[in-house]
């Protein structure tokens, strides 16, 4: 069993959110996605339309995903590499270079971005700006 996993706040998810846990899934067989919460979020300078409970009731609707867990911390990586037996760790190459010392842990993959496709851009769009 190998499981996989990866972080983000999944908000308004589109196809570039898809994209990203299709190929995330597809390098194992068990995916675990760290939704960050509310409160981190607000630590990434992050402001999301849909609040943590909404965000995890889509997310729970997608295939590839098998089990979501609360991302509170920066820090918290290391110890969920551990607690959940993670055998692959991935991101979209956004992030490229930034979780190089989870290398120490498991296997870190950094996976093409999906092009033309944000949350943001989606949310200006809906909002008739775009
Ligand atoms: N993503 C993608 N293509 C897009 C948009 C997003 O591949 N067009 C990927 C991102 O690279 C990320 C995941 O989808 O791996 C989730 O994106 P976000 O919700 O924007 O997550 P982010 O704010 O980058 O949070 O600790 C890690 C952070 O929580 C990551």
């Amino acid at each position: 069993m190998k499981n996989i996993l990866t972080y983000g706040t999944f908000d308004v998810l589109h196809y570039g959110h898809i994209n990203l846990l299709q190929r995330a899934k597809f390098l194992g067989d068990y995916l675990i996605v760290g939704l960050s919460t509310d409160n981190f979020n607000k630590l990434k300078n992050k402001k999301s339309l849909y609040s943590f409970e909404q965000r995890k009731l889509i997310l729970e609707a997608c295939r590839y995903v098998d089990l979501i867990i609360p991302e509170e911390t920066w820090e918290q990586k290391t110890e969920d590499i551990k607690k959940y037996n993670i055998d692959v760790f991935v991101m979209g190459n956004d992030w490229a270079g930034k979780f190089d010392y989870l290398k120490n842990y498991c296997e870190v993959i950094y996976l093409p971005r999906t092009p033309d496709v944000s949350s943001s851009k989606t949310k200006l769009y809906i909002k008739g700006n775009l």
